[in-house]
């Protein structure tokens, strides 16, 4: 566990003033888990100071690369005066002492300036009813504001941060594995990447952690039963996203990979987007990924960690404003992008259920669990997905109808 000296010891690193404050911050994330919060200076200058998880992120350095690019693409969009109405803010890398951008110690760790005047929320049960449709319009119109301050890197040239993410057919090989119980990659060989990359960063999410014992009541638990039953039956519908990116039928962008609402800062007084945060994620993938991982984490307002399943439903305002601000500013979409629009919402949400029904039936390896978290959260974290992924299947009717609504507006290519 990482001390607070030691976290100081590594602040010092970076160009900021002093004396400083530094605490564990908790607005943190799933997977940078060391994450802190810094004060400094006379005028209290606020930074976050975050380690990258090497367990989930074993090319740090590919993560870097993207979140800098990102950065950039931006801060030139903005010089360029694109989107220079929209009072929208840049993350900031703070560099160390040495003028570099991150500091490697036991794994790569970055400052990032703290955005002020900035709110986020974990889900739209944190607003009261009558500002939810306009919050989710908000987070629509900030995808796409993000898109097309972005718009200029050139995906074929910029790194995967991390190889295998978002590839939903790995997802449910790693699922069959825990099933299994795989400890072993002789045992799971034939599941693994065919890509050297891709099975380097994702091979240890094939094996458990967890006791057979352990493993075995999990597996069993019969109120998981429905929910892997539905998983398994969908895997077909569910890797075809993933088949269309690999025959070339929908495009590679690059993509910010991590657009769940959380990383949406509005500014705390007008209630207007004004950042997309968490830029680690930053690689070439298709833009209906980010679509569809927006709108999974806007209409279920419940929010992912809801143990009242009754409550886990599709707000359908919620779904129809997102829709709403996203197409009021995208850029450019082909239309068989745009006519998989209501599909990728389904697939990412069940992908992220099969996401965590994995990691907690191999031990919680890829989502580590906090020192205060309770050891069934990657349970409900699934189930509140899987249930999502349900419903959302029932909407389906409603979903096309909105899009026909707002899909003219978008500039074909
Ligand atoms: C993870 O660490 P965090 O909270 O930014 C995850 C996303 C999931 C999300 C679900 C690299 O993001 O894919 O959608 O949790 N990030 C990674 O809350 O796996
Ligand atoms: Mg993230």
């Amino acid at each position: 566990m990482l001390s607070l000296d030691h976290a100081r010891d590594i602040a010092a690193q970076f160009h900021i003033e002093h004396p400083f404050e530094i605490e564990f911050f908790e607005g943190r994330g799933n997977i940078n888990l060391d994450t802190l919060l810094i004060s400094a200076g006379p005028e209290k200058r606020a930074y976050l100071l975050q380690r990258v998880n090497p367990d989930v992120f074993p090319m740090a350095d590919r993560v870097m690369a993207g979140m800098i690019a990102s950065i950039e693409a931006q801060k030139q969009s903005i010089h360029q005066g694109l989107g220079a109405e929209t009072g929208w803010q840049v993350p900031e890398l703070v560099p160390t002492k040495e003028g570099r951008l991150f500091h490697e110690e036991d794994g790569v760790w970055r400052m990032m300036f703290y955005i002020e005047g900035a709110i986020s929320y974990k889900s739209l049960s944190e607003l009261p009813d009558h500002r939810r449709s306009e919050a989710a319009f908000e987070v629509g119109r900030g995808l796409a504001i993000y898109n097309d301050l972005t718009a200029t890197i050139e995906s074929e040239t910029l790194p995967t941060a991390l190889p295998g993410y978002r590839n939903t057919r790995i997802y449910f090989d790693q699922l069959a594995a825990a099933m299994e119980g795989c400890r072993d990659v002789s045992q799971t060989e034939h599941r693994l990447p065919t890509d050297p990359e891709t099975r380097q960063t994702t091979e240890r999410h094939f094996l458990c952690a967890c006791s057979e014992g352990e493993r075995l009541a999990r597996l069993n638990d019969p109120e998981l039963q429905p929910f892997i039953q539905t998983a398994l039956k969908y895997r077909d519908m569910a890797i075809s996203l993933t088949e269309a990116r690999e025959t070339g039928s929908i495009r590679n962008t690059a993509i910010h990979g991590d657009t769940k609402i959380e990383n949406f800062l509005f500014d705390a007084l007008t209630g207007r987007v004004m950042s997309l945060v968490d830029l680690d994620t930053i690689m070439p993938l298709t833009w209906l990924a980010d679509w569809g991982d927006m709108v999974r984490s806007l209409v279920n307002v419940a929010g992912e960690k809801e143990r009242d399943l009754c409550k886990v439903q599709v707000d359908r305002e919620v779904y129809q404003a997102v829709t709403e601000g996203f197409l009021s500013t995208a850029a450019t979409a082909t239309p068989e992008e745009i006519a998989l629009m209501p599909m990728a919402v389904q697939v990412i949400t069940l992908e992220l259920g099969v996401r965590f029904l994995s990691d907690y039936l191999r031990g919680d390896t890829y989502f580590a669990l906090g020192a205060n978290d309770p050891h069934d959260l990657n349970k409900v974290r699934a189930m509140v997905q899987i249930q999502l992924f349900e419903r959302l299947l029932e909407h389906e009717p409603e979903a096309n109808a909105i899009l026909a609504d707002f899909a003219t507006r978008v500039p074909l290519i």
